[in-house]
């Protein structure tokens, strides 16, 4: 082996069994030189006659973490991955994957071309590729359902999900949970299966036919996904379920490299790397972030409850507090129903949810947030309401507390002038459901100190989110689009598009809802009265539409009817004889637009509000605002964002 592939892949022998070991930080990534370097081993390991098995384990983190992403959108590179997970499985003696941390993609890849698969208790196996827009390009459709079945390649592979490891084991992805030391347990378990005849190759174990109608089921679900990776995905495993091992790695291998130039796979890349960029600003990398172990939060409602149920399932104790007894109940009601739910769905134990409980205390005494080290107001959106909140903090936080608004209209500046340490007020908006929704702007004032910055980043990533700075202007990042994006809508309907029509093409296009029937969800009320605050402030803002829809009563589902009709109390949207009346003598005839323009149309005047957004210094990168619009308002993440697409666009 030479310097460059020793470098990364070492041989030790613990006897007769030889330990391969990859070291390739910070993931292991299956870059051209890894690849080399296990066809290597795999050669000095067959010529060495003392080797009767060999253990594959990684250094560092985690087992291989998949293909190197960084050679994804440039040429394959041999030697290719396909022909090193083969040759490996074609060894003379056999191979044992030791995974811990997650082996993905092309990593789990390798751990099927060898003879047996060991795991940590706490490791994970997946098959991540469709979430890039791609399918699995070293045999995840082919040998998978060889391993394990069809039924659950279709699920590991169209769904893009990881499995842990016990459920790993129960369908024979993995062989063996090692608990303790992962390479001393994999050369005994290596030893021991030397003392029973060896199962076959994966590639070469039968694989079961499925009925029917149990592709078409598949089809429904993969479909859902929007986008048409998982359908690739799903063709090609019942392709290799009922044609020979060579030709389906052959079909395979083709729609892989077909797909990794496709608009979709470039889109889901944009979005991989600008999701890991998003939490970690090169301005903040050098910034030891000021420590946050305890968090109060002002406020029970959707918004308080939410935030806190986000603290307690990342660890942090939580005091909640409330105005008074009656709102504190209802507070922590809250917060129960998030768990009870989160328990009917199987995402938690009956005492994971205790536990989560357990760390929350409640009053309606701010001396109880006297230990806390962030605090985040979810108080009514109204500038007295929060300013006398920040008041009170000031007057029982300790001085180095940080003070944080989740605001998502208010100035930040006008909820904190005047009261002191403003080095530690930030705005942390949050977006309802606060434990579900990813995105997280962070607003700082002027004065925001880079260790309280970059201690909002730290608790974002802590939280699971994906943080995005964001500049203080109205509506920040994204509700400052989404007003852009409303107004371009109603602008085609006062050009006679049809309501539905919009909806429809922006539904097409991937949204889950088009901007009239997302209205008629949240409640036209909620923008009404921002408009009217800012009427009141003295600010000229011309009529809307949607003005007209609230003052004649018509505020969404809430109130039976919105943009659209929802006869007997439904939730189905029913075009709106009401509405067209009520609209008449402020639209046009109606009129036909092919639904690619609206969506066009829609989509550039996002991308200029963007620009607009980027050249005043609100966002700090395009692709932040591509996360706020995927993370935030329900963009198509398969589109990239709309800043992606009018780069596309050139
Ligand atoms: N290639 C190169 N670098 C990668 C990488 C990858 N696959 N994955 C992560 N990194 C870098 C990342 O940019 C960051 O770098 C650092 O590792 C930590 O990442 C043939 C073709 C593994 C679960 O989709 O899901 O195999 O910023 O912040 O939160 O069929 O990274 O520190 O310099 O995300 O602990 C399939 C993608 C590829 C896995 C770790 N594999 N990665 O999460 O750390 S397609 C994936 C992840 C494939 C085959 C096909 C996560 C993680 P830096 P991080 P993390």
């Amino acid at each position: 082996m030479d310097d460059k592939t020793t470098a990364l892949v070492g041989i030790r022998k613990d006897g007769e069994i030889a330990v391969v070991t990859i070291t390739n930080p910070p993931v292991n990534a299956l870059s051209a030189d890894l690849r080399q370097g296990l066809l290597e081993a795999a050669e000095a390991c067959d010529e060495d006659d003392a080797i009767k098995a060999v253990v594959l384990v990684c250094a560092g983190r985690t087992f291989i973490a998949g293909a190197d992403v960084r050679e994804f959108g440039k040429p394959p590179q041999p030697p290719h991955l396909p022909g090193v997970v083969a040759r490996i499985e074609a060894a003379k003696k056999p191979w044992v994957a030791a995974i811990h941390g997650t082996a993905l993609g092309g990593g789990f890849e390798v751990a099927m071309g060898c003879r047996f698969r060991v795991a940590s208790p706490d490791a994970k196996v997946g098959l991540p590729e469709v979430t890039l827009g791609i399918v699995p390009g070293a045999s995840g459709t082919v040998r998978t359902s060889r391993l394990a079945g069809v039924s659950v390649a279709v699920d590991l592979v169209t769904s893009g999900r990881p499995w842990n490891a016990s459920k790993a084991l129960s369908v024979g992805l993995i062989d063996e949970i090692i608990a303790g030391d992962l390479a001393a347990g994999a050369v005994a378990f290596a030893r021991s299966a030397l003392k029973c005849p060896l199962p076959p190759a994966v590639s070469e174990r039968p694989v079961e036919p499925m009925p029917e109608d149990f592709w078409q089921e598949a089809g429904k679900r993969a479909a859902k996904a929007g986008h048409q990776a998982p359908l690739e995905a799903l063709a090609l495993i019942r392709f290799g379920s009922q044609h020979p091992f060579p030709e389906a790695m052959a079909k395979e291998r083709a729609c892989f490299l077909a797909l990794r130039q496709s608009e979709e796979a470039a889109a889901l890349r944009h979005v991989f790397f600008a999701e890991r960029g998003a939490g970690r600003p090169d301005a903040l990398r050098a910034v030891k972030p000021r420590s946050v172990a305890s968090v109060g939060v002002i406020g029970g409602g959707t918004m308080g409850a939410g935030i806190a149920a986000a603290c307690r399932e990342a660890g942090l104790p939580v005091v909640l507090i409330e105005r008074d007894d009656v709102a504190l109940d209802r507070g922590l009601a809250n917060l129960a129903s998030i768990f009870d739910g989160a328990v009917k769905r199987g995402k938690l134990d009956s005492k994971g949810k205790a536990d989560r409980l357990a760390g929350i205390v409640g009053s309606t005494d701010y001396a109880a947030l006297a230990g806390c080290d962030l605090i985040i107001e979810a108080v009514f959106e109204e500038i007295g309401v929060k300013r006398a909140v920040f008041a009170d903090l000031v007057r029982h936080c300790r001085a180095d507390a940080i003070l944080a608004t989740n605001t998502s209209y208010l100035d930040p500046r006008a909820i904190v002038a005047g009261l002191a340490h403003p080095e530690r007020f930030i705005g942390l908006h949050f977006f309802s459901p606060a434990h579900v929704m990813k995105l997280l702007e962070i607003v700082p004032v002027p004065e925001t100190a880079s260790d309280v910055l970059a201690a909002a980043f730290a608790l974002g990533r802590l939280l699971g989110k994906v943080p995005v700075e964001a500049g203080i202007c109205e509506g920040f990042i994204g509700n400052r689009i989404l007003k852009r994006y409303r107004a371009a809508a109603e602008a085609l309907v006062v050009e006679g598009v049809g309501i539905a029509e919009i909806d429809a093409a922006m539904r097409d296009f991937g949204f889950r809802m088009g901007p009239f029937e997302a209205q008629d969800l949240g409640g036209l009320d909620i923008a009404y009265l921002q408009r009217e605050g800012a009427r009141s402030a003295g600010q000229v803002v011309p009529e809307t539409l949607g003005d007209r829809l609230v003052k004649a009563g018509r505020k969404g589902q809430k109130t039976d009817g919105g943009w659209y009709d929802y006869p007997n109390g439904g939730r189905s949207p029913e075009p709106s004889l009401v509405v067209a009346e009520l609209l008449s003598a402020h639209v046009a005839p109606s009129r036909l637009m092919p639904r690619d323009e609206i969506a066009a149309n829609l989509l550039a005047a996002m991308a200029s509000e963007g620009q607009a957004i980027l050249v005043e210094g609100v966002a700090q990168s395009a692709s932040d605002i591509d996360l706020v619009e995927i993370h935030g308002y329900g963009f198509p993440r398969w589109k990239g964002g709309p800043m992606f697409l009018h780069d596309r666009k050139g």
